[in-house]
């Protein structure tokens, strides 16, 4: 692949699970990216040093998933200047709550942009990358007019499924 343009980090792989959602996106609009382990409470000094340099390496968005106390988006968005999307993951005893919390309360001057909890909010981190990027690729914004006719339609066959069930019920 070319030069990564989006990073994900996840502070454990045991966070994979629910961040492949990102991936599948990214691959699906053939975004170049990486994906690494990185955690702001046990590898600190690796989460910043990433941060620091993420610009200079051609990185031009960076999603964060994190479960627990979920610092990672925070961190990385306190050492960039880069747009970060943060990920909460319901990794822990009160179900993602405590990850979202963790990543959207942000104190003014540090943007986060926090997505829902779980697979649905890796899949919308990077559909929001993707929309980012496209402000400079007439492309992407192709490809995303292309995703949303795709999804709505899979909503109008499933509607006309439903009525059709129901019609024959009817009968
Ligand atoms: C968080 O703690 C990670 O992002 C993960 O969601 C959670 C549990 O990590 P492991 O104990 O599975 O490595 O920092």
């Amino acid at each position: 692949m070319n030069q990564p343009k989006v990073a994900i980090l996840m502070g454990s792989d045991s966070d994979f699970g629910v961040m492949e959602a990102a991936v599948v996106i990214l691959e699906q609009f053939g975004v170049a990216h990486e994906v690494l382990v990185s955690s702001a409470h046990r590898t600190p000094e690796r989460t910043l040093a990433y941060a620091r340099e993420a610009r200079q390496q051609g990185i031009r968005v960076i999603i964060a998933g994190a479960g627990a106390a979920a610092h990672l988006a925070g961190v990385i968005a306190s050492s960039t200047t880069l747009p970060v999307i943060g990920v909460p993951i319901d990794a822990s005893a009160l179900n993602g709550v405590d990850a979202l919390y963790a990543t959207v309360m942000m104190p003014g001057g540090v943007p986060v942009a926090s997505m829902a909890i779980g697979k649905a909010g890796a899949t919308n981190a990077a559909l929001f990358a993707v929309s980012i990027l496209a402000g400079e690729d007439p492309a992407l914004v192709q490809a995303l007019a292309d995703y949303r006719e795709t999804m709505a339609a899979k909503v109008q066959a499933k509607s006309d499924a439903l009525q059709q069930k129901i019609a024959l019920r009817g009968n």
